[in-house]
């Protein structure tokens, strides 16, 4: 049976006691948090009527399933490297918002989720909706979250929030959830709350310093290879002056590409999925890589091949925040544990010689990321020409987003960002390869940021995961959102896969679509359909131009499956392969 709290109702202005639904509320706007997204719950009703209670400093942006909602905190977190916060109510509510807490936890996000729980008087009976969040989101280095518990007295919620924010965002940041009783909620409290918290900062070692200058001292072809949270924009200034005090080439991990200024002549690219075929040389024949907050995950590695686990050929250096990474996968050769504000500081610092043995090495490398950007032409819809379009009409601090599929890579391989020391983050897209992940985000970005155009490059099958999210982005009164959706037809990334595997045998891989611009219209978007490349730009112009969001439906060959190569191609040489 599904029990109502009832709200113990108090002034909190004379009695300084109040229900702790709405200290949870103040505690939140104490940490900074203006706006927190969910989906409302009768298990939270009392922290549903603190947001009423504290209106004015703080709003619950009411979304359309928490899939969506957890994504939108988790792009809340990316964009102000402060933990985003998301709301849900208990057992179908969060199982539908773990898809957010895994992505916070894969892209190192600070995130809180707050869980509805059943009354105190009914655990453990398999109450209504009541599942044991500890085991659900089970804590630890490969857990769904960083840290999981329940607060079982109204007293101490402030505690719990300010832990909470300390640990989402302390080390290697990360996802944490907070289970909520609902009696809980509404006990009267006289609790303070506590102030805005900060996590602690590390500084690298002087030793290892020292250690690292002699290693790139003796370097020939080094390369620096950054990324992973905890960065902010003094820190990304100071590693490109590190670049530059050395010459040092420098590429991003996947989907951290605005770790460092892709316009800069050392930029060389980003590592990950589609990688310039240079650039993965180069980073193979590298004698030293300098990996600096990056966690050197499965994808950025190329299945741990491009850096050979657990030892690389290349001398490694390894800079993290979170001591728990260092030596999780490779033995680096110099493990350093330090925040990345602090590490870049550093690393500025190093005395560089007046001249590099590599300059030339270094150089080669920017020209062979400015080769990669030239596109080879396509028709009748080019998207390399729809990225460049987007780049040209939008302005240098859009928030590009995208979810999870083969869409994504012209977005990456052709989309130039400006380092995040210039507009802070300008790229949200989940390295947990989440799909669905691209236009929440957009639309968080857009309601976190009015003043700043978010654009979402989504694929047919991503976008349908969250696409009634468009209802929020009309609801609050989102302005300057594009989403443009590749329609081929197909879970293109998976039936690459299957020629590769399986040549000429399609199998789940189909799919059967709606005409997107009726559905976005019907959610207030303007939008538009384009299947050529000369009508994109006036489409985009023609969306840039109207007061609501807009939509634009690219309809794209299946066979134009990356920026490479085409379906027939790769099911050809599967083939050729078999009978060979
Ligand atoms: C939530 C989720 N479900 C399934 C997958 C597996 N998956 C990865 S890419 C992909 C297909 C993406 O299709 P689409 O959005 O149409 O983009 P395309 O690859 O065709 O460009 C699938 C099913 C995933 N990454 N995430």
């Amino acid at each position: 049976m599904l029990r109502t709290a009832t709200l113990q109702t108090a002034d909190p202005h004379t009695t300084g006691s109040r229900p702790a639904g709405h200290v949870l509320v103040e505690a939140l706007i104490a940490q900074g948090i203006d706006t927190c997204f969910g989906v409302p719950g009768e298990s939270y009703l009392a922290v549903l009527d603190g947001f009423h209670e504290h209106r004015e400093h703080i709003r619950f942006i009411a979304c359309r399933q928490e899939g969506g909602a957890a994504f939108m905190a988790e792009a809340q977190g990316k964009l102000s490297g402060r933990p985003g916060v998301c709301f849900v109510t208990r057992g179908p509510g969060a199982t539908n918002a773990s898809i957010g807490v895994h992505t916070a936890f894969q892209d190192s996000t600070p995130m809180v989720l707050f869980v509805g729980q059943v009354a105190s008087d009914q655990r453990d009976r398999e109450a209504f909706q009541e599942i044991d969040y500890r085991q659900m989101f089970s804590p630890g280095t490969l857990g769904l979250a960083k840290w999981v518990a329940e607060v079982q007295s109204a007293h101490r919620v402030p505690e719990y929030v300010a832990r909470a924010f300390h640990t989402a965002m302390q080390g290697r940041p990360g996802p944490v959830v907070l289970a909520l009783p609902e009696d809980m909620l509404s006990t009267l409290t006289s609790a303070p709350v506590l102030p805005r918290v900060q996590p602690v900062h590390a500084w690298p070692a002087p030793g290892g310093l020292r250690d690292l200058r002699a290693m790139l001292m003796a370097a020939q072809r080094p390369l620096v290879l950054a990324g992973g949270s905890g960065w902010d924009a003094e820190a990304a200034m100071a590693l490109q002056r590190f670049a530059e005090n050395w010459q040092l080439p420098v590429a991003c991990a996947w989907r951290f590409q605005d770790t460092f200024d892709n316009r800069h002549p050392l930029y060389a690219g980003d590592i990950g999925i589609g990688t310039n075929p240079k650039l993965v040389a180069r980073l193979k024949d590298a004698d030293l890589v300098i990996a600096l907050g990056v966690r050197l995950g499965e994808m950025t590695t190329q299945g741990y091949t491009y850096l050979q686990a657990p030892r690389p050929t290349q001398k490694l250096v390894h800079i993290h925040a979170g001591a728990e990474e260092l030596g999780r996968v490779y033995q680096a050769d110099l493990m350093l544990q330090a925040s990345m504000a602090c590490a870049a500081k550093a690393l500025e610092a190093l005395a560089a010689p007046v001249a590099v043995s590599w300059a030339e090495h270094a150089a080669s490398a920017g020209a062979d990321y400015a080769a990669n950007l030239v596109a080879p032409a396509a028709s009748p819809l080019d998207m390399a020409v729809v990225v460049k379009t987007v780049q040209r009409l939008l302005p240098e601090n859009t928030v590009y987003t995208n979810g999870a599929g083969n869409f994504s890579g012209w977005l990456h391989r052709y989309g130039q960002l400006p380092g995040l020391q210039h507009h802070g983050r300008t790229q949200l897209a989940p390295t947990s390869g989440a799909m669905g992940y691209g236009l929440p985000a957009a639309v968080a970005a857009a309601l976190l940021h009015p003043d700043r155009f978010a654009f979402n490059l989504a694929g047919d099958g991503d976008f349908l995961m969250t696409g009634q999210e468009l209802a929020t982005a009309t609801g609050y009164g989102a302005k300057n959102l594009i989403s443009v959706v590749v329609d081929n037809g197909t879970y293109g990334t998976i039936r690459m896969h299957q020629e590769r595997e399986y040549p000429g045998r399609v199998s789940g891989s189909d799919l059967f679509n709606p005409d997107f611009a009726a559905l976005a219209r019907a959610y207030g978007w303007h939008a538009e359909t384009v299947d050529c490349t000369e009508d994109f730009e006036p489409a985009l112009q023609r969306c840039l131009a109207a007061s609501s969001p807009g939509l634009i439906h690219l309809k794209l060959s299946s066979d134009v499956i990356t920026s490479r190569t085409t379906l027939s191609a790769i099911r050809q040489a599967a083939q050729q392969a078999r009978t060979t």
